[in-house]
Order: C-alpha cells, then structure tokens, then sequence
C-alpha cells in the first residue's frame, strides 16, 4: 500500500490525527518497569484514540544491550491499522544510508522514517526508494536551536529564502513516489502556515505539542490541509507521562482522547 493511503486508512481508523511518541524514560516510568512493559501497557490504552506512535530510536538506544530487542519488540506490538514512524533523524553517504534503511524498515517494519537533509540527495534516497515507507525530512524543527541553521538567509533559484525553505522546496522536487513529508514543529506556526500553502499535498509531522507548550489550535488550523488532513501531530511526555505512578496508562487514555478530541473539534 502506498504510504499516503496507509496514512489515510490511519487516521480514519480511529478519526484521529495524533500520533503518541513512544519514548520511554527510566527516571519518568513506574518503578521497577521494564521499557517493554510499559510501551505494552501504553499502546492498549492509547491505541483507541490515535493513528499512530511515533518511537524515538535515542530512548532504545539508551537502554543498553536490551534496547534494540525492546525497540523491535515495540514495533511488533503495534496494531497494523496504525503507523509506526521511527524517529531516526537518519542520514549519512548513500551506502551507510542503505544499511540505516534496512534497520528501520526491513528489520523494524516501521511504516516511516524521519531523515535530516543535512548530507543532500544521495544520503535519502536509499530510505526513499523504499517506495511504499513515509520519509519526513526535518525542515523546521521544534527546538529553540533550530533558528541556528534552518533560519539562515541563502540565494536559491535567484531570490533569498531561508534555509527550510530551500529544505521543503528540494523534498518536493525529490517526492516522484509521494513518499516524503516534512517535520515542522508545533512551535514554528508561522513557517507551519507557510509551509501548509506552499505544499498541500504533502503530510507534516508535527512533534512539540504537550510538554513543549505547542499551541493545539494553532497546529491545526496552519497544519492539517483543507480537508482536514495530511497531518501527523505528534505528543510524546505529555500523555505517556499524564499521570504518575499506577494510574500511568490510565492517565495516557484520558489525555489521549482529550487530545484527539481536541483536534477533530479544532
Ligand atoms: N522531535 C521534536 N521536535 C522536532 C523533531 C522531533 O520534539 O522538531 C521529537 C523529540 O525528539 C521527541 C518528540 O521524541 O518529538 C517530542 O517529545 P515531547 O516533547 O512531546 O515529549
């Protein structure tokens, strides 16, 4: 199934646009869990209210030895109505880039990837022949530093624009299998708006709302398309960590439908 019609069939699975970030921290889980245990206990809760998880590979890689076994073992446990998008933030020469392609979604099965433009065509496009997988390339980041690079003046095509700019502009022109997206944060409404004009057709996945303050209203309105969809809109420690303690899964389902709620009323 093509990626976009796999994003469709997704969302309408549970008339849903969030997506839960599957990132687990020892400091923040239930005494004495395992990381496993605990992304069981917050899919079965979640699951009804989502269309899909987001897992961040730093939380797995943190985790020692056990944490590629988790990692796959989390994927596994993913309903396959939903997406699984590895947030990777991958990219490196093309040949390196294939063996990250293979970790992700030949050995993981995820559905996408998040990649990083940094190193240009040749360091995505063994993640985007994989013709039927989402690529989101990181465009306009949700964190403070983002301004760094991404808001840089640079001459493209005769004109100044800034960095993302150029960034979105190139994944369009790379996007023959509709396979690519684009990551803007739920912090950046103004590029968010932009970006929605400029490109209609491709999905956004939209980390920063919960713990990072991003405005849900706002995201929706600027990033969702006229339809109301092609947006991925992503919380990760404002629902896994809702409430503490034994009341954890129970807290992620109330915050999840809130959120999902929340959202479709937007
Ligand atoms: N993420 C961002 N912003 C980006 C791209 C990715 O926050 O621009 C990721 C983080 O690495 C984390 C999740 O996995 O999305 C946000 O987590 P939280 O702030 O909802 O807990």
């Amino acid at each position: 199934m093509k990626f976009l019609e796999k994003l469709k069939q997704a969302g309408n699975s549970h008339n849903s646009l969030l997506c839960v970030g599957l990132d687990p921290d020892p400091k923040l889980m239930p005494v004495g869990m395992t990381a496993l245990e605990f992304n069981r206990e917050i899919i079965a809760a979640t699951a009804p209210f989502v269309c899909g998880y987001k897992i961040n590979l730093a939380f797995y890689e943190a985790l020692g030895k056990q944490g590629w076994e988790i990692l796959s073992e989390t994927c596994k446990l993913i309903p396959p109505e939903l997406l699984s998008i590895a947030d990777a933030k991958r990219g490196d020469i093309g040949n390196t880039s294939k063996a990250y392609a293979r970790a992700v979604f030949d050995e993981l099965g995820c559905d996408g990837v998040t990649a990083s433009p940094y190193l240009g065509y040749d360091s995505l496009e063994p993640f985007i022949e994989y013709q039927d997988k989402g690529i989101f390339i990181l465009c306009r980041t949700s964190n403070q530093g983002s301004a760094d690079f991404q808001m840089l003046k640079t001459e493209y095509l005769g004109q100044k624009r800034f960095l993302y700019e150029v960034v979105a502009d190139k994944s369009l022109q790379w996007n023959r299998y509709e396979n690519i997206g684009l990551v803007v944060g739920a912090t950046q409404q103004e590029e968010l708006k932009k970006l929605r004009l400029s490109y209609p057709k491709m999905p956004f996945l939209i980390p920063g709302i919960g713990a990072q303050g991003g405005d849900l209203k706002a995201t929706v309105e600027n990033g969702t398309n006229q339809s109301g969809q092609l947006a991925l809109i992503c919380a990760s420690r404002g629902i896994l960590y809702a409430r503490s303690g034994s009341e954890f899964a129970q807290g992620a389902a109330e915050a999840a439908k809130q959120m999902r709620d929340a959202i479709n009323h937007y």
